[in-house]
């Protein structure tokens, strides 16, 4: 089913207003957001000239699968658009190494509402350079009008895949497996090699304890003293 947009100029974040709309197949598109967040409530920069878009969908037995689903039409919606990237466990697009958009999958009532932040032509602070990049920075211009159609066109095919398959697709577009990580979650840390991601989209990390299972957690790539330099 299509997603009716709906376009504003300046607000707190698109999350809230997909919220207060609480109806599924609805795209809340703003210009800038002064109030962006990302998981647990961290600021998400969200200046004019990136997408701030946030669509509701229908929850199912799977919501989680939401995230993996939603980056792997980011993904998607860039390689059409001529920028390669890639994507890290369990919400980041990157490209050269950088993160590009971020997923954020939150739930109301019967609705899942997944927030998706693309970097385009947008400015990044001086904070997140080591970090972050953009299209721009990436040697493309790609506007909001370029990008939003194609994305919602992949949402629609991609959030309606059955679990198995998004979890095949998202390994199609993966640079997160055979790698070394160190994985936070909450108080808990864990380092080893991810393996794999289970049907549920978790992480199987294979540590010097054994295989640890990761339901949720921030993701850095560690480097092995016996490996060549690859950016986190
Ligand atoms: C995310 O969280 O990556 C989810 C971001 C979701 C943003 C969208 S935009 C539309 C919708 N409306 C909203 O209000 N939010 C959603 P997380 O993995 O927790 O990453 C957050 C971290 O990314 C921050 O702590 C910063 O370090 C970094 N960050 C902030 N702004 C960024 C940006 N524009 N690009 C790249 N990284 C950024």
């Amino acid at each position: 089913m299509p997603f009716k947009i709906i376009k504003y100029d300046h607000v707190d974040s698109t999350q809230n207003i997909a919220k207060e709309k609480n109806a599924p197949y609805l795209a809340i598109v703003a210009r800038e957001m002064h109030d962006g967040r990302g998981r647990m409530h961290r600021k998400w920069f969200a200046k004019e000239g990136g997408l701030w878009l946030s669509v509701t969908y229908p929850i199912n037995d799977s919501p989680h699968l939401f995230s993996l689903a939603a980056g792997v039409a980011v993904a998607k919606t860039f390689i059409k658009l001529g920028l390669s990237c890639c994507l890290k466990w369990p919400n980041d697009v990157m490209a050269n190494n950088l993160k590009i958009s971020g997923i954020l999958c939150e739930t109301q009532d019967q609705i899942a509402v997944i927030g998706i932040g693309v970097n385009l032509n947008n400015p990044l602070p001086e904070v997140l350079k080591e970090y972050a990049t953009s299209a721009k920075s990436c040697g493309l211009n790609i506007t909001v009008d370029d990008f939003l159609p194609e994305l919602l066109q992949y949402l629609e095919l991609e959030l309606e895949r059955k679990p198995a398959d998004i979890v095949k697709e998202w390994k199609k577009y993966q640079c997160t497996l055979g790698r070394h990580v160190k994985v936070i979650d909450g108080k808990k840390e864990y380092h080893g090699t991810a393996i794999d991601i289970d049907k549920n989209g978790f992480l199987i990390i294979q540590t010097e304890m054994g295989y640890k299972t990761v339901i949720a957690g921030d993701l850095r790539f560690i480097q092995k003293e016996d490996e060549p330099p690859q950016n986190s």
